[in-house]
């Protein structure tokens, strides 16, 4: 198990721009664009924050199991957007596990070992602010794909950049 710091670093590793930069048609590229029209009411226009945090609460909703009202690391990882079967392809299953802890650790902000709803709630917030590069309070497709955190750090898994940078 990495420790925190290492996978502060990593985040902030996977947050530049050269891991995010890819326009390849990827299975998982395919899969997160399909996560992007499931989350527009209104598919003319761009993801506002409204829909982004229903959508949010719905993944938050079911990811939590056992309905406690907070995620615990187990719920984390058995619970996946649709990026399995594409990561047992890539043979990058390692690489896949650490971006689910790095993902955890982003999320969980006082690191003990539950997201809780209101954790997720402020992530939900944060990621779309990062994500939303021209600041215009609404999400294009190509912003969700290049900056929503869990598409950047689910693609760096699986394309194998992670492992790489794991190894430095
Ligand atoms: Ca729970
Ligand atoms: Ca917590
Ligand atoms: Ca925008």
């Amino acid at each position: 198990m990495k420790s925190l710091a290492t996978i502060s670093i990593l985040a902030l590793a996977l947050s530049g721009p050269e891991l995010a930069q890819s326009d390849d048609m990827t299975p998982g590229r395919a899969l997160a664009e399909l996560v992007y029209g499931s989350m527009e009411d209104d598919p003319s226009g761009a993801v506002d924050m409204g829909e982004f945090v229903n959508f949010g609460r719905d993944i938050f909703v079911s990811m939590d199991a056992d309905e406690s009202g907070s995620i615990d690391a187990q719920e984390f990882t058995d619970w996946d957007f649709g990026f399995n079967f594409i990561v047992e392809d890539s043979g990058q299953q390692r690489a896949y596990e650490a971006a689910q802890k790095i993902l955890f650790a982003i999320w969980d902000h006082d690191a003990d070992g539950e997201i809780e709803r209101r954790e997720y709630h402020k992530s939900m917030l944060w990621d779309f602010r990062r994500a939303d590069v021209d600041d215009d309070a609404f999400l294009t497709q190509d912003e969700f794909l290049r900056g929503y955190v869990v598409n950047v750090a689910y693609r760096a898994a699986i394309t194998g950049q992670l492992s790489s940078l794991l190894r430095k």
